[in-house]
C-alpha cells in the first residue's frame, strides 16, 4: 500500500530524533477500552483520511491470536507504531496495547519497562476499579508517567442520560480519585509533579469505540462546549453529518496524539530519571551516563521485554527497549544473563502492527531483533555490563497444573514446547522433570492456564492433558533454629547453619525492590546502604551473600581459607532448597539462613558439589525441624460488585470458601464487597459467584499475599502435597 510505504519512510526518518519519540502504553482495568482505543488510533494512522475508522465488528487488529477474538479479551500485549504531526514537527509514537485481565498482568509489567508514559483508561460509568490501581502501581514503580483518559462517555449520554453538569461532576470524581492514587503510590518526587489536571489537558475524555476524544485545551482550540458533545448522539443528524462533526471537532487520533506529545516525556527526558530506578550499576560510569542521556553514540544497551516465536519458521523475535547506542544487522552483542556473545541477524521496527526490517535503529526506540537466543529480561550490550533489574511481577503465580502427553513418544516434543511457552510468557513457570515425565505449569489463575493449554494444542500442535488445578504454597519457620550441622556424605566436611524468620523490614525492602535479588558482589555499597537504612547493623549487612526469592543468605564465618572455593556451591544448594523446601518441596519464603561455621577438608577433591550439596540440605532440613516450620497459603483480596439484593448470597459464599468479608460499601443499587479468600478454596470461583448472583456479580483481584494456614489444616495439606509428589518419610 502506497500510504503504508510513505508512513514507513517517515517512521525511519523520525526514529533518529529522540526528542520527537514517545514510547507509551495503554493500561486499564479489564475491558475499559484499551484495544478499541489502540485500534482506532492505528486505523487513522494507517489511512489518514478515514473518518470511518472504528468499525470494530471485524475484530481488533491488535488481537493476533484466535483465542483473543473468541473471548473478546486481550491476552498478549501488542507493539505498534504511528506518526503524528504536531505544530510544525513530526512525532513517532510507539504504543503498546496491554491486557486488562489480572491473569495477564505480567505483560503489563513487562510493557512498562519498555515505555516512558501510559494512557490510563477509566470507564466513565464504572469509574476507578481495582485494576486501575494495580496498573498505576505497575507504571509508577517503573517511573512511567500516567495521563488519564475517561472512556465510554457515550454510555453516560445514551444509557445514563446525564446532563452536561452531571457529566462534569462525574469527571471530577474520577480525576480526584485518580490523583489520590498517584499521591499515595508515587515516589515523593513525583507525587505532585504527576498529578493530572483537566485544564492543562493531561485529562481527556471521550469514546474509544465511537472514535472521539476531547480535552479542555482541545475544546478551546476547536470552540467546542460540553453541550456540543451531545451532537454526536443527536438522532436528528445524519450518520454522515455526525461523523463529519466528530472528525472535525473531536478526532480521537488528533486530540490524543496531542496529549501524548505534550504530556508524556520523550526518551531523552525520561531516561534521565528512569535509568537510576531500574538499573543498579554505576550511574556515573561511561555506560551509565550513556543510558541516562539516551546517547545514540554510547554503548548498546537493549532490554528484551517480550519474545515472540513465529509458529512456522520458529524464528524468535525479541522485542524491547533500546536505552543507548544502536542495534545493527550483523552486530555481535553480549548477553549479560546468559553470559555469552551472539550475533544479531535482523533488526526490526514497527509500522502499525507489522514488524519491518531496518539496517539499524538508535537509542530511545522500542524495536526488535532476531537471531538471538535469549530469555525475556535479558540485557544486551557490547561489553559485559551490570544487567537491568528484574521485572518483578505484581502477583506471584499461585495455580499449577501437571501437564502430560498420552504417548511417551510425544514427551520430547512437549518439553520443547514448554520451554517455548516459558519464553513467550515468562509469567508461566514451568518445572520440567525429564525423569518422571511429570511437568508442572504454574500461572496466575485458571484462565491463564486454560489459555496456555489451548495454545499448546492449537498453535503448537501437541495433544496434552492436564490435571486439576493445584495451589502453590510457601514454607517458612516461626522461630530461630539454633545451630544445626550438615555433614558431607564422605564425613570430611561439616557446615553449621542457623535458620530464623527474616526481619519484616528486610522482607518488605526486598518486596519493594529497594533491595535487589541476586548474589551479592564483593563490595556492594547500595545493598549495605539499603540494609543499614532499615536498621541492620554494619557488620551484618556485610555478611549478606545472596537474596533469593525473598530469602537471604548470610556468611557469618570468619577467616576460613577455603570459603572462597566453596561459597558458590553452598549458594547453589541454598537456592535449590529455597525453591523446594524441606516440609513439602514447596518454595520457601521469609527465611534468614546464616552459615555460622565450617569444618572443611583441605583437599579440594573431597569438597566438590557431591559433598557440599547434601551437607547444606541436611543442615537446613534439621534447622527447619527445630525452628517450627509452617505452611503459608496464598490469600487474595477481591472486590465483588453485586446488586445489593445479592449481598447475603455473596456473604454466604465467602464464608463457605473459608473467606472473610472486610468491607461492604453501598453505592446506589450496587454494593462493593471487599473480601479475603484463600486461593485453595477458590477453584471455580467465577462460576460459583455467577450462580450465587444470577450472573450479576463481578469480582476483581486487588491484592495477593501469602499467609499462615490455620493450624488445623497444616498437617493435612502437607501430607497431601507430599503424597502428590511421592515423597518418602525421610525426604
Ligand atoms: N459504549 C462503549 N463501549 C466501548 C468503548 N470502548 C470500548 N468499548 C467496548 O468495551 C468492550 C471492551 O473493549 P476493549 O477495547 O476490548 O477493552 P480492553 O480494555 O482492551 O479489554 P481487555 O484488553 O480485555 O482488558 C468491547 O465490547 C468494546 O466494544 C466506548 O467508548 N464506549
Ligand atoms: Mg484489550
Amino acid at each position: 500500500m502506497a500510504t503504508g510505504e510513505k508512513n514507513f519512510e517517515k517512521i525511519k526518518r523520525i526514529m533518529g530524533h529522540q526528542e520527537n519519540i514517545r514510547n507509551i502504553a495503554t493500561s486499564a482495568h479489564i475491558h475499559h477500552g484499551k484495544t478499541a482505543f489502540t485500534d482506532n488510533l492505528l486505523a487513522v494512522a494507517g489511512k489518514i483520511a478515514a473518518k470511518n475508522a472504528g468499525d470494530l465488528e471485524e475484530g481488533m487488529a491488535t488481537w493476533q491470536h484466535a483465542d483473543e477474538q473468541e473471548r473478546l479479551l486481550t491476552v498478549d500485549s501488542a507493539n505498534t507504531s504511528m506518526v503524528h504531526d504536531y505544530g510544525d514537527k513530526e512525532y513517532l509514537v510507539n504504543l503498546i496495547d496491554t491486557p486488562g485481565h489480572v491473569d495477564f498482568s505480567g505483560n503489563v509489567t513487562r510493557a512498562m519497562r519498555a515505555v516512558d508514559g501510559t494512557i490510563v483508561l477509566v470507564c466513565a460509568s464504572e469509574g476507578i476499579m481495582p485494576q486501575t490501581e494495580t496498573v498505576l502501581k505497575q507504571a509508577l514503580r517503573e517511573r512511567v508517567k500516567p495521563v488519564l483518559f475517561i472512556n465510554k462517555v457515550d454510555r453516560l449520554i445514551k444509557e445514563l442520560k446525564v446532563t452536561p453538569q452531571q457529566m462534569q461532576e462525574r469527571f471530577v470524581k474520577i480525576i480526584n480519585e485518580f490523583n489520590m492514587l498517584i499521591a499515595n503510590i508515587a515516589e515523593t518526587e513525583f507525587k505532585d509533579k504527576w498529578q493530572v489536571n483537566v485544564n492543562d489537558g493531561s485529562v481527556a475524555f471521550g469514546s474509544a469505540r465511537d472514535n472521539w476524544a476531547l480535552t479542555i485545551p482541545f475544546m478551546k482550540k476547536k470552540g467546542v462546549s460540553f453541550a456540543d458533545i451531545y451532537k454526536i448522539y443527536d438522532d436528528k443528524l445524519s450518520e454522515e453529518e455526525r461523523k463529519d462533526w466528530v472528525w472535525k471537532n473531536a478526532s480521537l487520533f488528533e486530540s490524543m496524539m496531542d496529549v501524548v506529545v505534550k504530556h508524556l516525556p520523550s526518551p531523552l527526558d525520561a531516561q534521565k530519571y528512569r535509568v537510576a530506578k531500574i538499573w543498579k550499576g554505576e550511574i556515573d560510569s561511561e555506560f551509565g551516563k550513556g543510558m541516562t542521556s539516551c546517547d545514540q553514540k554510547g554503548e548498546t544497551a537493549f532490554v528484551i521485554t517480550r519474545i515472540v516465536i513465529e509458529p512456522r519458521a520458529g524464528k524468535e523475535v525479541c522485542a524491547g527497549r533500546l536505552w543507548s547506542g544502536s542495534l545493527k544487522t550483523g552486530q555481535e552483542v553480549y548477553l549479560n544473563l546468559a553470559k555469552k556473545k551472539q550475533r544479531i541477524q535482523q533488526v526490526l521496527v514497527y509500522d502499525g502492527i507489522k514488524a519491518e526490517l531496518v539496517d539499524e535503529v538508535s537509542a530511545g526506540n522500542i524495536c526488535a531483533i532476531a537471531g538471538i537466543n535469549a530469555e525475556p529480561g535479558e540485557t544486551i550490550t557490547v561489553n559485559e555490563q551490570q544487567p537491568f533489574e528484574e521485572m518483578k511481577q505484581i502477583f506471584q503465580p499461585v495455580i499449577t497444573k501437571a501437564i502430560t502427553v498420552d504417548k511417551s513418544i510425544d514427551l520430547p516434543k512437549l518439553i520443547e514446547v514448554l520451554r517455548k511457552v516459558a519464553k513467550e510468557d515468562p509469567s508461566i513457570k514451568i518445572e520440567i522433570n525429564e525423569e518422571t515425565g511429570e511437568n508442572l505449569m504454574s500461572g496466575m489463575g485458571e484462565l491463564h492456564l486454560e489459555i496456555v493449554e489451548n495454545r499448546i494444542k492449537t498453535e503448537k500442535g501437541v495433544e496434552v492433558k492436564t490435571s486439576q488445578p493445584i495451589v502453590v504454597y510457601r514454607e517458612t519457620v516461626t522461630r530461630t533454629s539454633g545451630s544445626t550441622e550438615g555433614r558431607s556424605p564422605n564425613k570430611h566436611n561439616s557446615l553449621f547453619f542457623n535458620v530464623e524468620p527474616l526481619e519484616p523490614a528486610v522482607a518488605q525492602a526486598i518486596e519493594k525492590g529497594e533491595i535487589s535479588e541476586g548474589r551479592v558482589k564483593k563490595k556492594d555499597d547500595k545493598l549495605w546502604g539499603a540494609l543499614t537504612a532499615i536498621g541492620v547493623s554494619n557488620e551484618e549487612a556485610r555478611q549478606y551473600r545472596n537474596v533469593f526469592q525473598g530469602n537471604v543468605f548470610l556468611d557469618k564465618t570468619k577467616g576460613e581459607v577455603y570459603m572462597i572455593e566453596i561459597i558458590e556451591l553452598i549458594l547453589d544448594s541454598f537456592e535449590m532448597v529455597m525453591k523446594a523446601g524441606p516440609l513439602s518441596r514447596e518454595p520457601c519464603m521469609n527465611l534468614k539462613v546464616s552459615l555460622t561455621d565450617v569444618k572443611l577438608h583441605e583437599d579440594a577433591i573431597h569438597r566438590g558439589p557431591a559433598q557440599v550439596y547434601p551437607a547444606v540440605r541436611e543442615a537446613l532440613q534439621e534447622a527447619f525441624k527445630k525452628a517450627i516450620p509452617v505452611l503459608f497459603e496464598p490469600i487474595q483480596t477481591h472486590v465483588i460488585e453485586v446488586p445489593t439484593e445479592y449481598m447475603g448470597e455473596v456473604a454466604k459464599l465467602v464464608t463457605q470458601k473459608r473467606g472473610q468479608m472486610i468491607d461492604a460499601k453501598q453505592e446506589g443499587i450496587v454494593t462493593f464487597i471487599k473480601a479475603r479468600l484463600p486461593v485453595g478454596e477458590m477453584i471455580g470461583w467465577s462460576s460459583d459467584l455467577r450462580s450465587a448472583t444470577g450472573g450479576r456479580g463481578v469480582s476483581s483481584l486487588m491484592d495477593q499475599a501469602f499467609e499462615r494456614m490455620p493450624n488445623e489444616l497444616q498437617q493435612r495439606v502437607i501430607k497431601q502435597i507430599r503424597m502428590r509428589k511421592g515423597l518418602a518419610e525421610n525426604q
